[in-house]
């Protein structure tokens, strides 16, 4: 067991039944001309977030943690896609729509995928999810069941979106959540914010906050 120091109070870290989750870094959300541009959004705001999201997954794989990734998207045929989300926004370019990137949000396309700086290696699960929550209509809960896994470092886009609603799913499930600020992005500043403050206001009322300098510290301290 080791501390992780964070907000509101310290986080005991336990090794081999926590798992980095990484939530929907795929180009369509990060890259310029993918589904996250064509709404408006600036990308850079969100790439600030790879780097130090390489350095904590290499520290993962180092320790021999768990690693899990996750994708929003939906099947080629959109059977999965409820009207509500196709029709919401009015967007000019909607999910399933063809984009520079492909056909938006949709597995097998090209930005549907994980960027190519964090992607997944043999052995580590990627969820493919059809909604902003990482445990809606998806294996995650079993998978974490099945290997022991009580406790989630968080990461991914967007801190107010999937992530926090990953987070709230997550909490209602019996995990203990700690998400990495400097790990989570968002479009908008003022969300980055707000969403890492609800997360740990009320004593931690959906779990923890912590830089991922501290969370690597603790991987590399050989007591996890
Ligand atoms: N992954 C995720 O957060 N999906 C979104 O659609 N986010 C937005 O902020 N739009």
């Amino acid at each position: 067991m080791s501390v992780i120091s964070a907000d509101p109070y310290p986080f005991d870290f336990a090794g081999p039944h926590a798992a980095l989750l990484i939530i929907d870094m795929q180009r369509d959300f990060l890259e310029p001309g993918g589904f996250g541009s064509s709404l408006g959004n600036d990308v850079s705001l969100l790439r600030q977030t790879i780097e130090p999201t390489m350095r904590l997954l290499a520290a993962f794989r180092r320790a021999g943690l768990l690693v899990i990734h996750t994708r929003e998207g939906h099947r080629p045929d959109l059977s999965d896609l409820p009207a509500a989300k196709k029709r919401r926004g009015h967007a000019k370019l909607a999910i399933g729509d063809a984009g520079p990137m492909g056909r938006v949000l949709v597995r097998g396309e090209p930005g549907h995928d994980i960027i190519p700086e964090l992607y997944p290696i043999a052995g580590e699960p990627v969820i493919d999810k059809p909604g902003k929550g990482a445990f809606h209509a998806t294996d995650l809960d079993a998978i974490l069941k099945n290997r022991g896994v009580e406790q989630l470092i968080v990461c991914g886009v967007t801190t107010e979106v999937c992530v926090n609603t990953s987070v709230r799913e997550a909490n209602d499930r019996g995990y203990d959540c700690l998400v990495v600020s400097d790990c989570v992005g968002s479009y908008f500043p003022e969300f980055q914010t707000m969403g890492l403050r609800m997360i740990a206001a009320q004593g931690g009322i959906f779990g923890w906050v912590a830089p991922s300098d501290a969370v690597i510290a603790a991987l590399e301290s050989n007591q996890v």
